[in-house]
């Protein structure tokens, strides 16, 4: 059996659209990282980085932090969406999602509107990540998708931030490349069954929101008391 542990935030929806792809066995189970479970000693036995997703898969067995190498694995080990002749393009967008479009939109999307006195950080991330809005397009405008002909792990990797910048940044990826794969993808039936998943999941993350401490958000969020340097 494999187990997902996570939220309804994009890192962990690319492994929902991944497990619901491959038809594969799972069962979900909530980390509420809002209310701090992830820095619990059975997590963190789990994951050191103490961040979701976490996959384990009895099969193996194995047990795995990061989306990009839990993509990999699950294409791997389905034999699919990682097709040997387009493999390492597949892997080249999938790296660019992890180390470029997640981190910068989730920046972006952060500082979008405060906090006080970050002018200097909503402009740098914003530009940033309009730039990668761009080159997303460019690969668009001359690729299916963006590891070429055929729907793969880089696809399931980059949609779900596409989908949250939406929400925050209605304007930006609004090109022609983006909105026909943004549709292709959105139609195809086990993306739907994990996003209205992930909704469900993302409405128990309002709720921890609501419920959360001034000191379990300036934990979630690294600052106040739990402030670095
Ligand atoms: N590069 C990691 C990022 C993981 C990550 O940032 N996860 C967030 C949710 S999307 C999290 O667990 N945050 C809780 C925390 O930072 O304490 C991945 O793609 O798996």
């Amino acid at each position: 059996m494999i187990t997902l542990y996570g939220m309804g935030s994009p890192n962990v929806v690319k492994v929902l659209i991944a497990l619901e792809e491959l038809t594969l066995d799972y069962q979900f189970e909530r980390c509420d990282v809002i209310l701090g479970a992830q820095h619990s000693p059975a997590f963190r036995a789990l994951s050191p980085n103490g961040k979701v997703p976490v996959l384990a898969d009895d099969d193996g067995p194995i047990t795995l932090f990061e989306s990009g190498a839990i993509l990999i694995y699950l294409a791997e080990k389905a034999g699919r969406f990682l097709p040997a002749g387009s493999r390492y393009t597949v892997l080249q967008w999938l790296m660019w999602q992890m180390g470029g479009v997640g981190p910068m939109f989730g920046q972006a999307i952060h500082f979008r509107s405060g906090p006080p006195g970050s002018d200097y950080a909503r402009s740098r991330y914003r530009t940033e990540m309009l730039r990668l809005v761009d080159v997303a397009e460019t690969r668009l405008g001359e690729a299916r998708y963006f590891g070429g002909d055929d729907y793969s792990i880089a696809d399931m990797a980059v949609f779900p931030w596409f989908r949250t910048l939406a929400r925050f940044f209605p304007q930006a990826g609004a090109g022609p490349g983006l909105t026909r794969w943004r549709d292709a993808i959105t139609a195809r039936p086990a993306v739907i069954r994990a996003l209205g998943r992930a909704d469900k999941i993302s409405a128990l993350d309002a709720e921890s929101f609501k419920a959360a401490t001034p000191d379990q958000l300036d934990r979630y969020f690294g600052r106040g008391a739990y402030a670095r340097g």
